[in-house]
């Protein structure tokens, strides 16, 4: 018989080396779960259900259809919510943050959780994978409102971070900061199976994954990079290949699994970089050194980075770390 180990026995069995866990963190991840099978099962109708197109357009029984990111969006803030175990949440989809201290509906934790229900979310109507991305802290501030100090961890105070990728199978991956591990969803029992256990990254790659549209806005040094890429030299296994979903988790999912660097470094028009820091740049980052990789700004790495507001952007250049130190030489030198 093949054992098959579930999500949430695998947590139960990570717990059970912490005697004093209270099981706090095992229910946040069921919830995590929970939200993240209800967008499996409408991303996998999206090209079915009356569910794609944009907001604010009514289907045929003259209900208000909602854009995916919204429906995946509700469904995360919902089971985070009535799961009882945060006490801060914020997403991409909403400009400010929710105190849930303030709220008397939903019982409070200790977890804040920063999350992007669905990105990448302008390939859906092309059935490109889409993913969901989040990020979790612990409130340092004992009780009563969320504070600044609790605003102010960096990427390195993360108590987890993960992300789900909606693709020829739905898979969730998360690090608790002991490694990274993997589960890939069985339909037809409707749980995350371990499929990946101690996922690493390779520490070189042949893979670049960048929008090269913007090349003539990109410093000097990215320029020189992309050319030496391209460079001829079979000793390197140059030149490398290019691959770009647009969708940061599909992009990164395949660099952990075959090594690779994706790169969306400053442009003309996004100077401080397109993605944002507390629900893209940092849980991806605190994956990839996990499993033994490299998330750079080009100069320091994300997780040192000093938040300042929910939704700052970041340059972002991430996956193996020969591939990524190559990257600061080059920002270094030109
Ligand atoms: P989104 O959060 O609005 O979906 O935008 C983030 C997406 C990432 O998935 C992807 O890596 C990037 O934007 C692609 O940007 P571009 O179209 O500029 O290459
Ligand atoms: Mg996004």
């Amino acid at each position: 018989m093949m054992s098959i180990q579930t999500l949430e026995q695998f947590i139960i069995e990570q717990q059970a080396q912490f005697p004093t866990a209270k099981g706090e963190f095992t229910r946040l991840l069921q919830a995590i779960s929970l939200a993240a099978k209800i967008v499996h099962r409408e991303v996998n109708k999206a090209g079915l259900a009356d569910i794609l197109g944009k907001q604010g357009n009514c289907n045929v029984q003259g209900e208000e259809q909602q854009k995916l990111d919204v429906f995946a969006d509700n469904h995360f803030m919902d089971a985070l919510k009535r799961g009882g175990e945060c006490c801060y949440l914020a997403s991409e989809e909403h400009e400010d943050g929710i105190d849930l201290t303030q709220t008397k509906r939903y019982r409070v934790g200790k977890y804040m959780v920063y999350f992007d229900p669905l990105d990448g979310s302008s390939n859906i109507d092309s059935n490109v994978s889409v993913g969901t991305i989040f990020s979790i802290y612990k409130r340092k501030s004992a009780e009563g409102e969320v504070q600044a100090i609790d605003f102010a961890q960096t990427g390195r105070e993360q108590v987890a971070a993960g992300y789900v990728i909606y693709g020829s199978s739905t898979v969730l991956v998360y690090t608790t900061g002991k490694g990274v591990d993997g589960f890939t969803l069985d339909p037809s029992i409707g749980e995350f199976c371990l499929s990946h256990p101690g996922l690493t990254i390779p520490k070189d790659g042949r893979v670049y994954s960048v929008n090269e549209s913007n090349y003539n806005q990109f410093s000097s040094a990215i320029k020189h990079y992309l050319q030496f890429c391209k460079e001829i030299d079979p000793k390197t296994s140059r030149p490398y290949s290019s691959r770009y979903i647009g969708s940061l988790v599909a992009d990164f999912h395949r660099n952990m699994i075959q090594g690779g660097i994706f790169l969306y470094p400053s442009t003309v028009q996004y100077p401080n970089g397109k993605l944002r820091l507390m629900y893209e740049c940092n849980p991806l980052a605190f994956i990839a050194e996990q499993a033994g990789g490299k998330a750079s700004t080009g100069v320091a790495p994300i997780m040192d980075i000093e938040p300042k507001e929910l939704h700052q952007r970041t340059p972002l250049i991430i996956g193996s770390e020969k591939m990524v130190e190559m990257v600061e030489k080059y920002i270094h030198e030109y």
